[in-house]
């Protein structure tokens, strides 16, 4: 894939570094380790699976508090994952198959061990001190406002020696920066020379809307909805602290850098089409590349998605009313900070299924898709003991430890991930690469087949989107541009079959239920339970022979 702009026809993946490959017996995954399993990932040829970007979860050094998004020193690697010439070794050999590498960029805070903050808070005199945020106590001596700490309790932390709060909007091992101060900015632009100049094709960055407050730090108002069992920090709105206007300059700035070696940046940012359109630079295109739109993976400020065709309908016809001409959406069903797919759509035992459907969703839906590691196999949420579990941040039961376990490769005692103990237990052992590699019906294959099939039709990537008239449950939409045939993407979420009306006859391409691929469909398409196809229909659609 060449140009630019690559990333509008790239497929990504995201990598979590502990849990890939473990290449010495440690138990924790490697950057030796993944270039080892660069092959699966994308050797040319179909037997793999074709992805044309990773984005790598953060490798630099950290005390690992929040597993890595507690960055000590953003100009290095971790020990556990290696050195700077194996990251070197890792972007030659990415390069070499064609695949891009993105690196976790995390603006926002640094651990409490990095030492500009370690300088920041040895007196109030210091040059760093106000590259944090440091605020004084209220005459009674609580904290400076009520803001909350995304994994609970107050986002302040009073530090004794010099006598005021800091602001942490995670851990309190992970002082927020002051993107106010121009010192910070510049040394933080520098971090993203560093990485670019080192051939690195760009980043995700972390929390982007929350890099610049409130200039004033004002209370956020209490949230109405806020229901007993939902997250602490759920309890008021975020207001003051989050998407706050002043942040698009900063992505603008971000951009401007980017831009000084071709680089690009996919922000993760939490809002509705009319909150992302920002992130992109609205209509002037001057921000990020991309945004995630999470809206597949949890309802915005609410509970986590349900599988429906009616919720999905609405989600990406709101993306597609409301980013920018010509910003291009970019969705992803997993990440590693939320359960797992097939099991979050597990309540009747059908999430399998469901999980299947949603891949030919994802491929399907005009944008960039981002895969997490495992799920092309159907890797499902892990069952930690109480005396395992790793993360700190336990705003939901078991953290985020039970999406995070380690890729399972074949059935041996170690998965093939390790020779070692490794840093979380494994899962099932019968969901393996190795079990699905050969069974044409496996999900490994339904997302080899689907990949490769996006790089063969250009309309799969360049398609626009339209919705089509359906049955309630059944989300369907066509992709079409000029001169190709389109292909209409057709979900259906209920458990009873579905009869879709199409534009035009045509035939399956890929479907979950393989034994309708390559079938010769009428002027409908019958779709099981929970199925989803593609279909390549023959008829030009009527917007284009008009042109
Ligand atoms: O996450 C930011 C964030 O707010 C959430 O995804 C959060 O983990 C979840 O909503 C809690 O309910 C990013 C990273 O993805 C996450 O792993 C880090 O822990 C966090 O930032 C801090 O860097
Ligand atoms: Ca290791």
């Amino acid at each position: 894939m060449q140009g630019a702009e690559w990333w509008r026809e790239a497929v990504a993946y995201q990598i979590y570094p502990r849990s890939f490959q473990d290449s010495n017996g440690d138990g924790i995954g490697d950057i030796p380790g993944i270039i080892a399993r660069l092959d699966y990932l994308n050797d040319g040829t179909e037997r793999s699976l074709g992805i044309d970007a990773i984005w790598l979860s953060p490798t630099f050094p950290s005390p690992m508090k929040d597993f890595g998004y507690d960055v000590s020193d953003y100009l290095d690697v971790h020990p556990d994952f290696g050195t700077l010439a194996d990251m070197d070794r890792l972007i030659a050999e990415c390069h070499g198959r064609g695949i891009r590498l993105l690196l976790d960029y995390v603006p926002n805070h640094t651990s409490d061990m990095h030492p500009w903050f370690i300088e920041s808070r040895s007196s109030r005199t210091a040059p760093k001190r106000d590259w944090y945020v440091w605020r004084d106590a209220k005459p009674d001596g609580s904290p400076p406002n009520n803001w909350l700490a995304v994994f609970g309790g107050p986002a302040w932390e009073f530090d004794t020696a010099t006598g005021q709060y800091y602001l942490h909007s995670f851990l309190k091992e992970q002082p927020d920066l002051n993107w106010r101060n121009p010192g910070v900015v510049a040394a933080m632009h520098d971090v993203l020379r560093f990485w670019l100049a080192r051939g690195i094709d760009g980043f995700r960055i972390d929390v982007m809307g929350m890099v610049l407050k409130h200039p004033d730090y004002p209370d956020n108002p209490p949230n109405p909805n806020w229901r007993s069992g939902d997250e602490d920090r759920f309890r008021q709105l975020t207001t003051n602290n989050v998407n706050h206007p002043d942040v698009f300059d900063a992505v603008r700035g971000i951009r401007a850098v980017l831009d000084e070696f071709g680089g690009m940046a996919v922000g993760e940012v939490f809002g509705n089409g009319e909150q992302l359109r920002r992130f992109y630079g609205s209509d002037a295109l001057d921000g990020l590349q991309l945004a995630f739109d999470f809206r597949l993976i949890r309802e915005h400020e609410g509970p986590y998605a349900p599988w429906d065709a009616d919720y999905l309908r609405r989600v990406v016809e709101d993306s597609s009313r409301n980013l920018p001409a010509g910003a291009q959406p970019c969705y992803a069903l997993d990440n590693h900070d939320r359960f797992r797919l097939a099991s979050r759509l597990n309540h009747d035992g059908l999430g399998q299924q469901r999980a299947r459907a949603a891949v030919l969703l994802l491929l399907g839906l005009r944008g960039t898709p981002f895969l997490y590691y495992g799920a092309e196999i159907g890797m499902v949420d892990v069952d930690i003991p109480e005396d395992r579990l790793q993360d700190p941040a336990r705003f939901h039961y078991q953290g985020r430890d039970p999406e995070r376990t380690p890729m399972q490769w074949d059935a041996s005692a170690g998965r093939g991930f390790t020779t070692g103990e490794p840093w979380l237990p494994y899962g099932p052992i019968e969901i393996n690469v190795e079990a699905q590699r050969s069974d044409p019906d496996s999900m490994l294959s339904l997302h080899r087949r689907a990949i490769w099939r996006r790089k063969e039709l250009s309309v799969l990537r360049w398609g626009s989107y339209r919705l089509l008239d359906s049955p309630a449950p059944v989300f369907a939409f066509e992709r079409a541009t000029a001169g190709e045939r389109p292909v209409v993407v057709a979900v259906n979420t209920s458990t009873a079959p579905m009869t879709l009306e199409l534009p035009g006859s045509g035939t399956v391409l890929v479907a979950t239920h393989m034994e309708m691929e390559g079938r010769r469909t009428g002027g409908s398409i019958e779709l099981p339970p929970l199925a989803a196809a593609w279909v390549q229909v023959e008829t030009l659609p009527s917007g284009i022979l008009r042109q």
